[in-house]
């Protein structure tokens, strides 16, 4: 295994976050799940699912240096290989339910065999490199918690390693699920490197973007030897998964001649530049089955890239889009039948009403293999708030059962996100992916909404921000008017002021019903005339003194 080089030390946040603290639960088959408690005000606590690795951990030694404890390195070495696969699929459809798999399970709240079955027929996959042994498995499937991912890499002109190693321990700890690092430039093998060593979720690559520094940035250089040796160096460096768009066809770039907004993704155009240059098939086509061999011998998962995506509202679901849906197909069913896991990469721009058709037909074609969509954008008509327009495609999608989506950050067509852009991004997806999750009514989903109203209808303000998605915004956006500590029990806050409270209003209503035996609705047939005049009178006295400071 490479070592890290000396030169690096990167600094990464570390400790819990605000209003919660490491836990681990026992799961089945010995497995520990970590998992972030957040202890309440009222006694109670919720434990929430958890992505941040030993970092907000109080308990635990992290050194960058040398890395995160191996989790499944013995899980790894234990296991024989069934069929000549060391894959999860080729186990799960031995029916043989892994550690990886009893782990994802706990971490769902659902039955390990349920995560063995869906692993098995394609719908779920655990990208899980046996040479990254230092990853929490996580499971990416319509029938589970909706997952994100967050894009991290430097480019030739910005950024360094200690910057992406301090991204990705960030992302992480605001909730991402995986995280692809896309550096291009220079010292790209190095970078993953650190990133890998140090990374509690599974990561992602698109190799393609290496391969190109080694012909110096020329497509056209480009061949499958050089791609094939790529591919190996980031398999046996951990690489959990990787984005191949391998569905780009030589047939399929005149279809893009007349679109608005051409060919946007760079793996897609890399790929479409060599085809039309040696006006030959492309490599990643013709050698499909070679690599599913490359790829089966780690576990690394296929993302099958979406390199015709549409980059605009006007190109959304075009036939160059489709036509590559339906190549991705046929390579799905390839890899399949050869025990590798695969997903699916997913537009992109889409406006509302043409979001659905995307994932009934990736469905169809791809016998319902994991969708990973990027978004996708809403509207073209927002750089700077992208992460809001994608954000809005992104949770209609996975809603309708995309499985992962990937991030996008306020910086989106504008520049590389820094740190508050990536937490930005992550925090946004989390809200699409969440909804998804309500609206799909996954067992566990709705707990925590219910745990943070029950918090703002009490008016215990520590327990709904430590409940929240992002404590730290929400406690410093109350505290901008209200600091003092009396304003965290009290029972409004600056933006109604204490007489024009709802919940503060409906809380008397119930309390006058009760204190006069009524039902609510009773209460408020019985006049509201009279409880007006009863609030009037004690408003003032009971309310106004606790505001202060
Ligand atoms: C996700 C869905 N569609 C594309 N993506 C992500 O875009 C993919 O996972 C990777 O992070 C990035 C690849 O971009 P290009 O090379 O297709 O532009
Ligand atoms: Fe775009």
């Amino acid at each position: 295994m490479t070592s890290l080089d000396d030169r690096v030390r990167p600094t990464v946040t570390t400790g819990p976050i605000q209003g919660s603290h490491k836990v681990y639960v026992d799961g089945p088959d010995g497995v520990r799940i970590p998992m972030r408690r957040v202890e309440l005000t009222n006694g109670e606590h919720l434990d929430l699912y958890d992505t941040s690795g030993p970092y907000t951990d109080d308990t635990a030694v992290v050194d960058v240096q040398s890395g995160l404890s191996k989790l499944r390195e013995s899980w790894v070495a234990e296991r024989q290989p069934v069929n000549g696969a060391v894959t999860q699929l080729a186990y799960a459809k031995a029916g043989i339910i892994t550690k990886e798999m009893a782990f994802c399970a706990a971490r769902e709240g659902v039955d390990p065999e349920f995560v063995r079955s869906e692993v098995a027929i394609g719908r779920a996959v655990i990208p899980v490199n046996r040479k990254h042994p230092e990853s929490e498995p996580a499971i990416i499937g319509k029938k589970f918690l909706v997952k994100i991912n967050a894009n991290m890499g430097n480019s030739a002109v910005s950024s360094s390693i200690e910057e992406e190693v301090d991204k990705m321990v960030w992302a992480a700890r605001w909730g991402a699920d995986t995280i692809m690092d896309l550096s291009t430039g220079k010292r790209i093998h190095e970078t993953r490197e650190w990133i890998l060593r140090n990374s509690p979720v599974p990561i992602g690559t698109v190799p393609m973007y290496q391969a190109l520094e080694k012909v110096g940035g020329d497509p056209t250089k480009l061949n499958w030897e050089i791609y094939r040796d790529t591919v190996i160096e980031q398999c046996e460096q951990g690489v959990d998964y990787m984005t191949v768009h391998a569905g780009v066809l030589l047939r399929y770039v005149p279809l893009t001649a007349k679109r608005v907004t051409g060919i946007v993704s760079r793996g897609g155009s890399i790929m479409a530049a060599w085809c039309l240059a040696h006006h030959t098939e492309s490599f990643l086509y013709t050698h499909f089955e070679e690599l599913c061999d490359i790829l089966r011998e780690y576990d690394v998962t296929f993302s099958l890239g979406d390199g015709l995506r549409p980059g605009s509202i006007a190109d959304a679901n075009d036939a160059a889009q489709f036509a590559e849906l339906r190549t991705l197909g046929e390579l799905t069913h390839i890899a399949r039948a050869k025990d590798v896991q695969v997903m699916i990469e997913g537009p992109g721009h889409v406006p509302m009403h043409k979001i659905v058709e995307n994932v009934r037909l990736e469905e169809e074609l791809c016998g319902e293999a994991p969708f990973y969509t990027l978004g996708p954008l809403a509207t073209d008509i927002a750089p700077a708030y992208d992460h809001i327009t994608s954000a809005i495609g992104a949770a209609q999608i996975a809603w309708a059962g995309t499985a992962m989506l990937c991030y996008v950050t306020p910086k989106e067509h504008l520049g590389l996100p820094n740190r508050d852009d990536v937490k930005v991004g992550v925090i946004t997806y989390k809200i699409a992916a969440h909804s998804a999750d309500l609206a799909k009514g996954h067992p566990k989903a709705q707990e925590r909404d219910d745990a943070l109203s029950k918090a703002r209808f009490e008016f215990r303000w520590t327990d709904q921000f430590n409940l929240s998605l992002d404590p730290d915004t929400a406690r410093s956006f109350h505290d901008e008017t209200l600091p003092a500590e009396p304003a965290k029990t009290a029972h409004f806050c600056s933006m109604c002021g204490p007489k024009f409270c709802s919940m503060r209003i409906t809380q008397d209503v119930r309390k006058y019903a009760e204190e006069h035996n009524l039902s609510s609705v009773d209460a408020i047939e019985a006049g509201m005339a009279e409880m007006s005049a009863e609030f009037q009178a004690h408003g003032k006295q009971v309310y106004l003194p606790v505001v202060e400071g």
